[in-house]
């Protein structure tokens, strides 16, 4: 982490109204149209590197590279007379400007990616012939991270499943791994995912609300198909609020079948487990991000790329006997609302993904990339949950509209690594000029060419499987049991955990104006936990109706819990509230002790600019929100500014408490509800006092700069200091 990194650096540019005609290589913005040194909040220079300019020469031309002497005014009749018909560069560029837009993503729209490479460290060669399992083979890899539910615009932060794609660009082509953080779906079958989206999606007359589960048809779908209450309950545990993409674990859920060289087979459920741990915002912090900052989870991945935190997510599988019936210990493998819980099955590390680059260009990268289960690689294959069988066709079917036509695969972010030979020809944006006459097979014009590889030589194989069945629309009997693992979920979760969810369940709920919807939810946690059930039916006003199903299992899963362990710390951000009166020895001593343990120091001080010994102001007190920092160090009383100009941020008639500003105010309470590090200098603690922090609690530290270091860094590892509540946050 280098002081380069830090956002907010200020910068001087000279102001001058003079276009420049003389081009130099890169070409030069217009100076009044110049941005600042830094074009990146967190200091890169983007235009030190040629190839991220949008300008690819000197001189402006049009689509078809004819040089434009003007494209600031149209081609009109006379200064105030109309626009001619003959201006082709008008036409053509408002013309392609009104084409730029093309449909979101039917479910998750609003995403983030980048770019990064998976090593495998060779324990999968027994179970895949899969080239990119091997030992020690590196393959490049693209990752796209998701809310479900809200549209393109929406927030980072709502209550959602994430998705977790990866697109791997292996030797052997494309393989997609598409996966959520979450490791049950809501469904057992494809054909009812209209159904799911439909209800989970904004109401069709109003289209409200956006982003999120809080409303009627939700709850109603949900309730009355019960299949879909585990992925409810994890949707309602702090895994629906993840902290970071970084803190996210990723499940390619479905059960998928793995091929060794000697065409032995072994089943195996898909883990990414993130080195920086599992960790979750509060309620109150993801609604407050989703205001101050929509962009939460972005930012988040981009900046910590950016300043050299390469998040990293170690790969994992379950594996099972590839067995007649398909099952693990009494659970059916092939349906995706059960999980196989760690403790019977211990994921097996057999790689290590790394994201290292951050993509250039949003559209071209982020929103072309189109994922499909069905890209698979030799050494790997499917299984017949029903779930997955209709994800085959649906992920082929949607690019067909959103991506305009047949060949998005040759979009340069899908386009494979390996060589590509297919027989597919012609459509809407083909890019490639084939030759031949022969685009079929067999033919003798061509000598045959392209030729299908045999198996032995490494071509995909479908595992050949005997079926002896009766056609029917009717799901197995296994697949019945919808309560006893959303049992086994709350139970394996910490109190602190718990009553996270009870609060989820209970705001989500009041927000279903139909009672007959309420109180069908009800009835499913009467079936998932009693105490959960009544804690929800008290927050609601209903009575907590009686078991159909009663949970009688007591068994945990403690894998299941995110509370508890150490983590590294780094690219965690700690904000370091200063003003005139603060030591600044012991500022900078505490952001060098910071910033060489991986985390980022953000200065907050009364206004922008420099401090005294040329410490640059990261944040403002009027414009530092609590939920970018993981921890907050004071080193000054606050005191309100004296300076009317530069206090007028502060709001009038907030519940002032005296002798420290309300700016102020509001941060440390929000971070010690939150349960984060709050440390102060000596100097500073009748402030925190003040602020209604108690400087005896758990995770609170006063003392000079290296223990405050040292505590902050400490408490960081532990993400919260959850005993600090010990019922409810
Ligand atoms: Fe998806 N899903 N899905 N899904 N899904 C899409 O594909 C679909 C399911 C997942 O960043 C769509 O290209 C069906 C499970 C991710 O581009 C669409 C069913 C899991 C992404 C589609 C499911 C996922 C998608 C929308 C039920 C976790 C974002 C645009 C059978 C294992 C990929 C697109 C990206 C996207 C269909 C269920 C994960 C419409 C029919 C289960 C991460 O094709």
């Amino acid at each position: 982490m280098s002081d380069k990194n830090l956002p907010g650096a200020p910068t001087s540019q000279p102001v001058s109204f003079d276009e420049p005609t003389t081009p130099t290589g890169p070409p030069a913005p217009k100076p009044d149209q110049a941005g600042p040194a830094n074009v990146s909040p967190t200091g890169a220079d983007y235009r030190a590197d040629p190839t991220t300019n949008a300008q690819q020469g000197e001189r402006l031309t049009s689509a078809v590279g004819i040089p434009l002497r003007n494209t600031d005014h149209s081609l009109t009749a006379g200064p105030r007379g109309p626009i001619l018909l003959q201006d082709q560069h008008f036409r053509e560029k408002i013309s392609h400007f009104d084409h730029e837009r093309i449909p979101e993503r039917v479910v998750h729209a609003r995403g983030a990616a980048a770019h990064g490479v998976f090593e495998a460290n060779g324990a999968a060669e027994g179970i895949t012939r899969a080239a990119f399992l091997q030992r020690g083979v590196r393959t490049p890899t693209f990752v796209r991270f998701s809310t479900v539910l809200g549209s393109r615009g929406s927030m980072d932060t709502a209550r959602d499943t994430r998705g977790f794609a990866t697109k791997f660009y292996t030797t052997d082509g494309n393989y997609d791994l598409v996966g959520n953080n979450i490791p049950v779906f809501f469904i057992q079958d494809a054909i009812k995912f209209p159904d799911v989206v439909h209800a989970a999606k904004p109401h069709p007359d109003r289209e409200i609300p956006q982003a999120q589960s809080a409303h009627d048809t939700f709850w109603d779908l949900v309730s009355l198909h019960t299949e879909a209450q585990h992925h409810t309950m994890w949707n309602m545990s702090d895994r629906g609020i993840p902290r970071s993409y970084r803190t996210m674990e990723g499940f390619g859920i479905h059960t998928f079948r793995l091929v060794n060289a000697a065409g032995e087979t072994t089943l195996v459920k898909f883990h990414w487990k993130p080195k920086l741990g599992v960790h979750s915002t509060t309620w109150e912090e993801a609604q407050i991000a989703g205001g101050v900052d929509p962009d939460f989870h972005r930012r988040d991945l981009a900046d910590a790329i950016e300043a050299g935190a390469h998040p990293q997510w170690d790969f994992g599988v379950q594996t099972f006997p590839d067995s007649e019936d398909q099952t693990f210990e009494g659970i059916d493998l092939l349906d995706p609302t059960k999980i196989v819980p760690e403790e019977l099955a211990p994921v097996q590390i057999i790689g290590t993904m790394t994201l290292n680059r951050n993509p250039i260009n949003y559209f071209a990268e982020t929103e072309q990339v189109m994922f499909n289960p069905a890209n698979l690689v030799p050494g790997i294959d499917v299984t017949y949950d029903p779930l997955l069988q209709g994800r085959l066709f649906s992920y082929q079917d949607t690019q067909l509209t959103r991506l305009g036509g047949p060949n998005f695969q040759q979009i340069p972010i899908n386009r494979p690594h390996a060589p590509v030979n297919d027989m597919l020809r012609d459509g809407f944006h083909q890019d490639a000029v084939h030759g031949g006459v022969a685009p079929y097979h067999p033919n003798s014009l061509d000598q045959n060419n392209p030729l299908p590889t045999p198996p032995e030589q490494g071509s995909f194989i479908e595992v050949p499987q005997r079926f002896e069945a009766v056609t029917d629309r009717k799901k197995a009997a296994s697949f019945d049991d919808h309560f006893s693992q959303t049992a086994l979920f709350f139970r394996s979760l910490t109190p602190v955990e718990q009553e996270h969810v009870i609060n989820a369940y209970t705001f989500e709920l009041s927000r279903c104006w139909d009672e007959t919807i309420r109180a069908r939810q009800l009835q499913c946690l009467a079936n998932v936990d009693a105490r959960l059930c009544a804690e929800v039916a008290t927050g609601l006003g209903l009575e907590a109706p009686s078991p159909t199903e009663p949970a009688t299992d007591t068994a945990t899963s403690p894998a299941l819990s995110q509370v508890g362990g150490q983590w590294p710390v780094d690219g965690r951000q700690v904000g370091i509230v200063v003003d005139g009166a603060s030591d600044l020895g012991a500022v900078s001593d505490l952001r060098s002790a910071l910033l060489a343990a991986g985390v980022v120091p953000l200065v907050v001080a009364p206004t922008g600019g420099r401090l005294g010994n040329g410490i640059v102001a990261n944040r403002t007190w009027a414009n530092a929100a609590s939920v970018e920092f993981d921890a907050v160090v004071l080193t000054t009383t606050a005191a309100p500014a004296p300076d009317a100009r530069v206090a007028r941020d502060a709001k009038a008639g907030q519940d002032d408490r005296p002798g420290v500003d309300p700016r102020i105010d509001k941060l440390l309470g929000e971070v010690w509800r939150h349960a984060k590090a709050i440390a102060a200098l000596p100097e500073a603690e009748a402030s925190l006092r003040a602020a209604g922090v108690d400087a005896g609690a758990p995770g609170v530290t006063v003392g000079g700069a290296g223990d405050v270091g040292t505590a902050v860094l400490a408490a960081l590892a532990k993400h919260r200091a959850w005993e600090r509540f010990p019922t409810t946050v």
